[in-house]
Parts: structure tokens; C-alpha cells; sequence
């Protein structure tokens, strides 16, 4: 997919806007080092089915005091915000008409590293939650699915210092997933900043 930022991408239910250059190329740069060497990186247990499994990627929550996000059977309680992260938080409100409370991070480590396919759909982020999804590192395929078609299928490459904000009803109809490679990769950040009832 060939996009001049920022674009909307027709999605039928819901809105997906990508905006490929939201961060220069210094700024994306310098944030990638500073959350690979200071961010308190976690590989977190899931219970699946009676079984615990290792999530294949790590991980950290960071956000407004108190505040804890219940995440595939997982209760993450928000560490404090990052400057770095807290400044990004500021700069979202404009473009995203929202004030996010919380951050999840994920570090992809190489091309094993993935996340299955869901939707963003917790309770306590309300009704149509506005998700604010900054990527930074190695580029990934991020997939999107309908719901009750899983053949029909969006695809975008998700650049070093973009910015992809999914809102309205987009969680009740698409789930998306960024799947694992056999092809060499570099480590991936991804940001996604949230607001938690
Ligand atoms: O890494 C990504 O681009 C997606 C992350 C994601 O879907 C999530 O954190 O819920
Ligand atoms: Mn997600």
C-alpha cells in the first residue's frame, strides 16, 4: 500500500488513519534508543486454556497513577510514564481530538517476536475507544481482518516514526495482528497509547 500521510483508509466500519513521517527521522531515532535501554522491559505469562505460555514479544505499561489494564487474563498496573512518553501523550491530543491516560509498549525482538490477532476491545477502554499506535525500528506488516470475514484483509507497512490512529467502531468489526517472519528483524517499538476508564 502506496499512502501519502496522513490518510484515511477505507475500512467500511470504523476509521484507520495512517500517517507515515508523524515523527522525524532524528526524533524517531533518538526515542527508539532511549525505550530500548530505559524502559523496564517485561516477558509477561499468559494463561491460555488451562496453560501458561510466554507472550512472544516483552512488554510494559506505563501510565497515570492507579491505573491497571486487564489484558488476555493479564492485570497490568501502569508504571510511571516515561518523559519521553509523556511528552509523545501531548503532542497525540491535536491530531487524535483525545487525551490518552496510558501507554502499552511492545518490543519485537526479531521476526519470531508477533502478536495474534484481537481487537482493542477490553471493557474499560468504553464504547469506540481512539487508539494511538506510534511505531518505531524495524518496519512490520500490521494485518487487519474482518471480524465476521476473515478473508477480507487490509495491509499496512508500518514505518520507523509513524503513526496509525484506529477510533470509532473499528474494534467491533476488524481485529489486527502483526505476524511472525521467517525473514531476518531488526527489534520493532510499538506504542500504543490508550485512554482506560
Ligand atoms: O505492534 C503493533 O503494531 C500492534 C500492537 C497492538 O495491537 C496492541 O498493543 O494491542
Ligand atoms: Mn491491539
Amino acid at each position: 500500500m502506496n499512502l501519502i500521510p496522513p490518510d484515511t483508509i477505507d475500512m467500511q466500519d470504523g476509521e484507520l488513519i495512517y500517517d507515515a513521517n508523524f515523527l522525524n527521522g532524528i526524533e524517531a531515532d533518538n526515542l527508539l534508543h532511549t525505550l530500548t535501554d530505559e524502559v523496564n522491559w517485561r516477558q509477561d505469562c499468559i494463561r491460555l486454556f488451562g496453560k501458561e505460555h510466554l507472550i512472544p514479544r516483552l512488554q510494559c505499561f506505563q501510565g497515570d497513577p492507579g491505573i491497571s489494564y486487564l489484558y488476555s487474563n493479564l492485570k497490568l498496573d501502569a508504571e510511571s510514564w516515561h518523559p519521553a512518553l509523556q511528552q509523545l501523550k501531548n503532542r497525540l491530543v491535536e491530531p487524535c481530538g483525545t487525551n490518552f491516560n496510558a501507554v502499552l509498549l511492545n518490543l519485537y525482538r526479531n521476526g519470531q517476536d508477533s502478536m495474534g490477532w484481537h481487537s482493542d476491545d477490553e471493557p474499560e477502554l468504553g464504547q469506540n475507544p481512539t487508539i494511538a499506535s506510534i511505531s518505531l525500528g524495524e518496519e512490520r506488516r500490521f494485518l487487519l481482518r474482518r471480524k465476521d470475514e476473515h478473508n477480507l484483509k487490509r495491509e499496512i507497512v508500518l514505518q520507523h516514526g509513524s503513526l496509525l490512529v484506529m477510533r470509532g467502531t473499528l474494534q467491533h468489526f476488524w481485529q489486527h495482528s502483526v505476524p511472525r517472519t521467517q525473514k531476518p528483524r531488526k527489534p520493532r517499538i510499538n506504542l500504543t497509547f490508550r485512554h482506560v476508564l
